[in-house]
């Protein structure tokens, strides 16, 4: 890897409608833990979210609430920007899509596509969601318990018919066929790869990407009583940020095509077949990945809030920490997989495996040099044979992780980083420090060196997933902010000898404990 590289990654621009909740919350902290990850292992990194603010959904929103669609959406998305600040995610820009620099964006690509040839004007007539702002065609439909047509996602759908400009995505088959063929992991998990070839293997249909009955949305250049289709506005917000359609912007050449659209499973046909098609269409270059992650249930029910179940990630953090909550989103569910959340699951993560595995690692050992190396890195002697296949182990974690995460495996990675840590707890019980005090003080010195080396790379490589305690834990070793990044991972970043460090503070509580004090 060459030091800077770029990595541009994103996350689906969240609809305005409604209050931020633990699904939108869970996608920007996967997207969150790999910006930070490869921030730390040196690449220059673009980490992009935002709201999505116009389309059908959102103005009856707001008409809802007697508000202009305007006010509505600048309340709605100071809510996501409040989220994102007190989750401490690491995005560097948030769009919005009623901002100026994404209506010419938006106006710009219909321009190409026009000039293509790949848009024509017809009408449409047919049904449509617009909980899914999404249009279906009549095969696709199923019935509810009551007789009534609803959507294959279960939301309502109406009959519509009106003028409408058509991309024509029919002819789009065979060309995506191929890029799917040709970039064999624009889609993962693979399941969802094989689930979108079949869906563009039974035919495309034209799309729909213009709407007359409405108003909310970027009027269509040269006939305003066009507005887009919020999809083709919402997809192409991916390069707003970038300066398009400057594509001679530094950050268009430097972060197009993006690395990664971090997406849930519900959206991936949008991502997966509409905007490789779009952008190849209008002459510009098809994102590198696209991740579809599952979907999460509330204690075996789903999410919604008609069962006012909505489960408020501010609340969590408030009840568990903030940390807690990220160890645990990310812990609990194979990335991929669909996952039910359970409070008791919470806190059994909390107890067991930050609070009993990790933290008392870091607190014994700590605490341990606290009081018998005068509040010093411990000398170390000469490292004998198990020192070093433990050392050796932990050396090669990095390596393991970054693996893990180059396919989004973060359930892996963390997975990687318990098995060291509770390896760790076995070295210790099997050296035994405490004895070795009276015994073997230089050898003491040593053990309690390896263990304080092992505790900071462990700090280090957690850094991206619980990055107030792994910060507190680095600041316990005594690795100053500027030594944190994974260029002093392994044996190049060692600790020295002799050097103070501060009292040590336990990081990771446990629950139970929280609750009594
Ligand atoms: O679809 N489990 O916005 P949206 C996991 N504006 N993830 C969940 C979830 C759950 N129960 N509920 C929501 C839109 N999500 C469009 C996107 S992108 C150009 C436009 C997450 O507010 C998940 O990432 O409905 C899902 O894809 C996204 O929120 C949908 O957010």
């Amino acid at each position: 890897m060459v030091k800077n590289s770029p990595f541009y990654i994103t996350t689906p621009i969240y609809y305005v409608n409604d209050a931020p909740h633990i699904g939108h919350a869970y996608t920007t902290l996967a997207c969150d833990v790999l910006a930070r990850f490869k921030r730390l292992d040196g690449f220059d990194v673009k980490f992009l979210t935002g709201t999505d603010e116009h389309g059908q959904k959102v103005e009856k929103s707001a008409q809802k609430a007697r508000i202009d669609p305007q006010s509505f959406t600048d309340r709605v998305s100071k809510n996501f920007q409040d989220l994102t600040h007190k989750m401490n995610f690491t995005n560097n820009d948030f769009i919005r899509t009623t901002e100026e620099r994404h209506k010419i964006a938006c106006q710009d690509i219909w321009k190409r596509l026009i000039s293509a040839g790949e848009i024509y004007l017809g009408s449409y007539a047919g049904w449509y969601s617009v909980r899914d702002e999404a249009f279906y065609g009549e095969a696709e439909l199923i019935t509810d318990k009551d007789g009534e047509k609803i959507a294959p996602t279960g939301a309502e759908v109406e009959w519509l018919e009106e003028p409408s400009y058509f991309f024509k995505l029919s002819a789009w088959q065979d060309r995506l066929l191929n890029f799917y063929k040709q970039n064999p992991e624009f889609i993962l998990p693979l399941t969802r790869r094989n689930e979108v070839t079949s869906f563009v293997e039974g035919g495309l249909q034209d799309l729909s990407v213009s709407r007359t009955s409405f108003k909310w949305g970027v009027p269509v250049p040269g006939d305003s009583k066009h507005i887009m289709y919020v999809w083709l506005d919402a997809l192409t917000n991916y390069i707003t940020a970038i300066g398009y359609p400057d594509t001679v912007h530094e950050e268009y050449q430097k972060y197009w095509p993006a690395d990664i659209h971090i997406v849930g499973k519900d959206i991936l046909r949008f991502h997966a077949v509409y905007w490789p098609a779009f952008l190849l269409a209008a002459g510009l270059e098809p994102p590198k990945r696209i991740f579809a992650h599952g979907w999460w249930t509330n204690e075996g029910e789903k999410i919604s809030k008609s069962l006012g179940n909505v489960i408020d990630p501010l609340e969590l953090m408030e009840t568990y920490g903030l940390d807690q909550i990220r160890y645990f989103l990310l812990r609990e569910v194979p990335f991929g997989n669909d996952g039910d959340f359970s409070r008791s699951a919470v806190v059994s993560r909390i107890n067991g495996e930050l609070a009993n595995d990790f933290g008392n690692l870091a607190q014994r050992v700590l605490s341990m040099i606290n009081k018998n190396c005068n509040g010093r890195v411990p000398k170390k002697g000469d490292f004998t044979e198990e020192d070093k296949d433990f050392l050796a182990r932990i050396d090669g974690l990095l390596s393991t992780v970054r693996e893990a995460l180059n396919v989004q495996a973060f359930h892996t990675a963390l997975e990687s980083i318990w098995t060291e840590i509770r390896n760790s707890n076995h070295y210790i019980d099997q050296q035994a420090p405490w004895t070795l005090k009276k015994e073997n003080p230089d050898r003491m010195d040593t053990v309690l060196y390896t263990l304080a080396e092992a505790i900071r790379q462990l700090a280090m490589i957690t850094q991206p997933f619980v990055p107030e305690a792994a910060g507190k834990m680095l600041d316990q070793v005594g690795v100053n902010e500027t030594s944190r990044d994974f260029s002093l991972y392994g044996i190049k970043g060692r600790l020295k000898a002799g050097a103070k460090l501060p009292k040590p503070e336990g990081v990771f509580p446990r629950y139970a404990d929280q609750l009594d004090s």
